[in-house]
């Protein structure tokens, strides 16, 4: 307490001099209207945090949070840098203190309602203003308002924000439970805090076997003082319904503050669809909701809209007074087509622009709300299969079924104030550019940026929304439940005008953890879990959802779970796992990860990984020479999965040979480029499989698989860890691979013994397929083998050219094929088409390949329009015969603006090739490939640069290698 009477006194006039007070007029008085709203932004750098054991205080900045304040002010270096993670833990097991001073007028006290908004405090806090008492915080997910209108005064007003340390709180809170709820503690390679289900806060910041624990505290997002008279709009939620085939619009505008009865008026116009509506509402009571319903593509026909009741639900009164029918808003639409949101690679995602706007009685506009929306259906679609045992599960959107391709999302940074808009545009729109179509937000992390639902929006990327939730039990009580509730409502409000949002998941692999993980089938307690995790997950999450969001998205209780099944079993199934059903999270560091039958071919694959170490380049910034070589501390305190070293050198050794040079560093180097091949090659195979999968069953009812997610998209430091994308941006080989694993064509092969199946999938693109009713998948199990079909009426089979497709046996010491198979598919009747099947040893004896370990394949599809192709050996390279060093030749450079092309050629087959361009941020076309198994061939490619780049340097920067520099 001394150190907050020694803080008030540092302040003094420094922190006006930094106080940006905003005051907003949101609406224009050359138009007559007056605003019904005014507003004090605390946001900025106008702050002091001090450490209540400390008595020191620095300046600070909102949003944000302790450490990248005690960064700015030099007490922090770097927090990634080497073992600062565990040195610089002191900072998240204190107190702190924020203050700040604001001024207020007259005038603002006037105002009916003066409240201060929260909109994320990271996460046990108490406000005070003026040093009265105003709340206590504990969940950061949530947004807080208060009423504090009594508290301010005119002039100089205080603000203090004290946090506790979130990790002695959850410690404290775990034992005021009466009994104690798993996992106690992460394992010891995370070098992290116990308890994080005792907090509702980011999961991971206590660590992850990909993460450090930095528990940081703050105010991690917008705070301000609003104030108003009458009611104000919180959220709108629109949501686009397709009824037969016109489209109906209904936005649901929820309103705070309405006080006994109000009145006043909506106006929402979409100016793209020449909708500008005004209209006349009663509000007659507090969070009532405004439902604005009408039809937006023109329709002939008057319809009348269904009018929608009040309904009372947990004491709460969901008011739907408003109901307006279609000539109502004569208007609109009239003769305009609405275009429809497409996720990535099926059409564009249209998005319109919508402002809404709430005038009260006396003529006073509130803040103007700006969204944009998409049209689109989703659903779900679980439905027997015909002569397997049990469920499909894939998405639909506008009524075409998508085979879903993606990867899963975690935060991108330890501290969330660090991820600007472009940060998480450069991930999002390599995630696009690598053909994704969806990402799986994980439950551990947090609810993202409005930013970055808004990317995902524009750049088509289907959203799997986790709650956050994960890898654990709770402490199920009714402060907690109630916590998670004001939670659950604030998020799906928040997020579900999001066209992006594709599916609510209850949480991250909880459902599994319970049966597999954490609870023995004879554990006697684990009835008493068992009642929590279903009032946790079913009575509070699954309940707030279906009352917020009841009718745009589909709801799986867990991921992975068996969707409809599980909710039979009673909301936990006996194997959560099972592949006949739902999604799987599929993890195995023991079988051979580049063989495909060793994976389960589920219906839908949500999670599954391997680990790569991230580039030397990423590296530098946060390590010591001394760091940089295979087993060093260093590397040791990085790695926080289990055996992560020892499984990755045993998959290298089995695949590739480990590397030998004798100087350390480029050991490390060679070993870092080896396990990227190898996440890359096992991903592929796994990602490939599933893809061959979507029509196809075994003979036990594996397969009709509609969904890859691979683990994980992206890195939160840099470290070994599962991700395609490292720290700071750069793509490792798998993301360069799942650009054409995930590609619109894939031709892609299976050797099973002796037996050579070579596959053609092409997908057309959903907004160009037949109409909607034509296109519903209908699964069905074929007796007849190896043929397995589905009844797919939706897919290509049309009119697409037919494909030229050309299988290739080649040997290793000699560029040019031994010998090629050609032939042409004129149709394809399904999605993945079995096209090519053959006995391989006749293939090596007809190409005079002395042996597998000499040979590999290569098969390569075209249509005119569209390649694709693909190389496959057929030993492992431990094994191979015949590989030689090769000169690697560039040629052609030529640049234009953040682009540049170049030629490539090599004098020996090259596996593999991997180009870099240290220091120069960007990608390339392709890389992780094949080169020189033509002779004299020259190939293109493309270095697409984040900033503008000087050709010579580029030049000068571009060093290629492929797998035999390795074995010097
Ligand atoms: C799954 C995920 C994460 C984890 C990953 C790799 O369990 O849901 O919790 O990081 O696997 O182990």
């Amino acid at each position: 307490m001394v150190g907050d009477s020694l803080l008030r006194l540092s302040l003094g006039g420094m922190l006006m001099l930094h106080m940006k007070m905003s005051l907003v007029f949101l609406c224009s008085m050359a138009f007559g209207f007056v605003s019904s709203h005014e507003e004090i932004a605390l946001n900025g750098d106008g702050w002091m945090v001090s450490g209540l054991n400390t008595n020191r205080s620095y300046p600070a900045k909102v949003p944000g949070s302790i450490y990248t304040d005690l960064m700015r002010q030099g007490i922090l270096d770097d927090p990634l840098f080497r073992f600062n993670n565990e040195v610089y833990r002191w900072v998240a097991k204190q107190n702190w203190s924020y203050v700040s001073e604001f001024e207020v007028t007259a005038n603002f006290l006037l105002f009916d309602h003066v409240i201060l908004r929260c909109e994320g405090l990271d996460t046990v806090a108490t406000i005070e203003i003026n040093r009265m008492h105003i709340a206590d915080t504990n969940n950061m997910f949530r947004r807080y308002t208060f009423d504090i209108k009594d508290a301010l005064k005119e002039g100089r007003n205080t603000i203090h924000v004290t946090f506790q340390s979130p990790v002695a709180y959850a410690k404290r809170q775990s034992e005021a439970f009466p009994y104690e709820v798993p996992p106690v503690c992460p394992s010891p390679e995370q070098r992290g805090e116990c308890h994080a289900n005792f907090i509702r806060k980011e999961a991971c910041s206590f660590s992850w076997d990909w993460g450090p624990s930095f528990p940081t505290v703050g105010i991690w997002k917008d705070l301000a003082i609003e104030a108003f008279n009458g009611p104000i709009i919180r959220y709108i939620l629109p949501e686009s319904r397709s009824v037969s085939d016109d489209w109906e619009l209904s936005v649901a505008v929820h309103f705070a503050e309405v006080g006994a009865t109000s009145s006043g008026s909506i106006s929402l116009s979409i100016p793209a669809l020449n909708i500008s509506a005004k209209k006349e509402i009663h509000l007659n009571s507090d969070d009532s909701v405004v439902s604005l319903k009408f039809p937006v593509q023109f329709c002939p026909k008057t319809r009348e809209i269904p009018t929608l009741k009040c309904r009372e639900l947990d004491g709460i009164r969901l008011c739907l007074d408003v109901i307006f029918k279609s000539r109502n808003w004569a208007s609109f639409a009239a003769g305009r087509r609405v275009q429809l949101w497409w996720p990535n690679g099926h059409g564009t995602p249209f998005l319109y622009d919508m402002k809404v706007t709430f005038t009260n009685s006396q003529g006073q506009n509130g803040p103007a709300h700006d969204l944009k929306i998409g049209f689109r259906t989703i659903k779900l679609v679980q439905n027997p299969i015909e002569g397997a045992s049990g469920l499909s599960f894939y998405f639909e959107v506008n009524q075409q079924p998508i085979f879903i391709k993606g990867s899963n999302w975690i935060p991108a940074d330890v501290f969330q104030e660090r991820i600007s808009r472009d940060r998480l545009e450069n991930l999002l729109s390599s995630a696009a550019k690598a053909n994704m179509n969806m990402l799986r937000v994980w439950g551990g992390g947090v609810y993202e940026s409005d930013d970055f639902y808004n990317l995902a929006d524009e750049y088509g990327i289907l959203l799997w929304q986790d709650f956050m939730f994960a890898c654990a039990d709770y402490p199920a009580n009714a402060e907690f439940l109630d916590n998670v509730r004001h939670e659950i409502t604030h998020q799906v409000r928040r997020l579900s005008k999001h066209a992006s949002i594709a599916i609510w998941a209850g949480n991250n692999e909880n459902e599994w953890g319970f049966m597999a993980k954490r609870h023995t089938p004879s554990d006697p307690q684990k009835l008493k879990y068992y009642r929590d995790y279903i009032s946790l997950t079913v009575r509070t999450i699954f309940d707030v959802v279906q009352t917020e969001d009841p009718y745009s998205r589909p709801f799986v209780p867990s991921s992975p779970s068996n969707g409809a099944e599980t909710i039979t079993e009673g909301w936990v199934a006996a194997n959560p796992q099972d592949p006949h059903y739902g999604d799987v999270h599929h993890y195995d560091y023991k079988s051979d990860s580049w063989d495909w039958r060793v994976f389960p071919i589920p219906r839908f694959a949500s999670e599954y990984g391997l680990q790569s170490w991230c580039s030397l380049e990423t590296l530098l910034p946060v390590s010591n020479t001394e760091d940089l070589k295979i087993n060093s501390s260093f590397c040791d305190h990085r790695q926080h999965h289990p055996q992560g070293e020892s499984q990755m050198w045993n998959e290298i050794s089995r695949h590739l040979k480990p590397p030998n040079n004798s100087n350390q560093t480029q050991k490390f180097i060679d070993y870092i480029y080896l396990t990227q091949i190898n996440q890359a090659v096992g991903i592929k195979t796994e990602a490939e499989l599933f893809r061959r999968m979507q029509d196809h069953v075994t003979p036990n009812g594996e397969g009709f698989t509609m969904g890859s997610l691979y683990w994980q998209l992206n890195d939160i430091w840099q470290a070994p860890t599962w991700s395609s994308i490292e720290y700071g941006g750069k793509w490792k080989m798998l993301h360069y691979m799942a650009q054409d694993f995930y590609a619109h064509s894939l031709i892609s092969s299976s050797l099973n013994g002796d037996n050579l199946d070579v596959y053609l999938i092409h997908e057309t693109p959903a907004s160009q397929r037949n109409p909607p009713s034509s296109s519903s998948l209908k699964f069905k199990a074929s007796k007849s083998k190896p043929k397995h079909e589905n009844e797919a009426a939706f897919m290509e089979r049309t009119n697409a050219p037919g494909w030229i497709v050309e299988i290739s046996i080649y040997d290793w010491s000699k560029q040019g094929a031994l010998k090629s198979w050609n032939f042409h598919v004129d149709k394809l009747n399904l999605t993945s088409n079995l096209i090519f099947h053959n006995n391989l040893p006749s293939m090596l004896q007809e190409s005079e390949c002395p042996s597998m370990q000499h040979c590999f394949l290569f098969l390569r599809a075209s249509n005119g329009a569209e390649s694709c192709d693909n190389w496959i050996p057929l030993s492992y390279y431990t094994d191979a015969v015949g590989l030689r060093n090769s000169q690697i030749m560039v040629s052609d450079l030529m640049q234009t603006k953040e682009q540049i092309d170049f030629s490539l050629t090599a004098d020996a087959i090259s596996p593999f090739v991997w180009l870099e361009a240290e220091g120069l941020n960007g990608h390339f076309s392709r890389n992780g490939f094949l080169l020189g198994h033509e002779d004299g061939r020259k190939e293109s490619f493309t270095f697409y640069a984040d900033q503008s780049v000087d050709l010579n340097e580029f030049s000068q920067k571009l060093v290629a290698r492929s797998l035999m520099d390795v074995y010097m």
